[in-house]
């Protein structure tokens, strides 16, 4: 997968993209990150980038004859590309979830636009960009951190970027559920024992644990999230169970 990024601080990159899983996709070639600055794409003596909001009021606005020419250097050096996203992070975007990365993993090519909370022209929205998101109801600064929310969620599926393929399988919301207690050695730490069932090497009885576990955490932290999920009769008399004796 490819992946350009437009911000005008691209300095902020640097750390999260150098490190982890990243670092072993990059060097593996599975994703290909290009961050790009805004300001390169101006042709004034300032590189001026924002101007005053027409019609009045506080902050600046992202111009945008800047972002259109840097996406569009980008997407003529890779040739015309019918279904390329184009995506601003910004507060007013759908909101992201696993489903969202999930959707984003099956691109080729990813274009991200990193907005400023002051605002972007509209036209960039109207005539550029083909998706809006945002990463949850907050404010930030700038769309950088969100960029790099997104790409990691998304760059994490690429098969081969884990270890094994069933990696993500079992993830908090793959499921839609929260994922289950994990643990690992010592079997006995200050005296908190490792559930019995994690060591008795019955794989049945270990998976139908983790399950429920699964549903009981989902049920205890996030319950609206079990309205949406595929359970099973019992599983289901779980949760009514649970609820019961709320
Ligand atoms: Cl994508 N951008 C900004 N500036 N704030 C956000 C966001 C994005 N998502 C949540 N808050």
């Amino acid at each position: 997968m490819r992946i350009d990024i437009f911000t005008l601080f691209p300095n902020m990159f640097d750390g999260p993209f150098g490190t982890g899983i990243f670092q072993r996709a990059i060097s593996n070639q599975l994703v290909n990150i290009n961050i790009h600055n805004i300001r390169d794409y101006t042709h004034d003596k300032h590189h001026i980038v924002d101007d005053y909001p027409y019609g009045g009021g506080t902050g600046m606005v992202l111009k945008p004859e800047p972002i259109f020419e840097a996406v569009e250097s980008v997407k003529s050096d890779t040739g015309s590309e019918e279904e390329l996203p184009i995506i601003l992070l910004t507060p007013q975007g759908r909101l992201f979830s696993q489903a969202v990365a999930r959707e984003l993993s099956g691109y080729s090519h990813l274009i991200l636009i990193c907005g400023h909370y002051e605002g972007v022209d509209e036209r960039v929205r109207q005539h550029l960009v083909t998706d809006e998101i945002s990463i949850g109801d907050y404010v930030l600064s700038g769309g950088e951190l969100a960029a790099m929310v997104v790409v990691d969620a998304v760059v994490r599926l690429l098969p081969g970027v884990l270890g094994s393929e069933a990696s993500t399988q079992d993830d908090s919301h793959t499921t839609g559920l929260l994922q289950h207690p994990q643990y690992t050695r010592p079997a006995v730490y200050r005296g908190w024992s490792v559930p019995e069932v994690l060591l008795s090497g019955n794989h049945a009885q270990i998976a139908k644990w983790r399950r429920e576990q699964a549903i009981r955490r989902t049920h205890e932290r996030r319950p609206e999230l079990l309205d949406k999920v595929n359970l099973t009769l019992e599983e289901r008399q779980l949760v009514n169970r649970l609820k019961d004796s709320m």
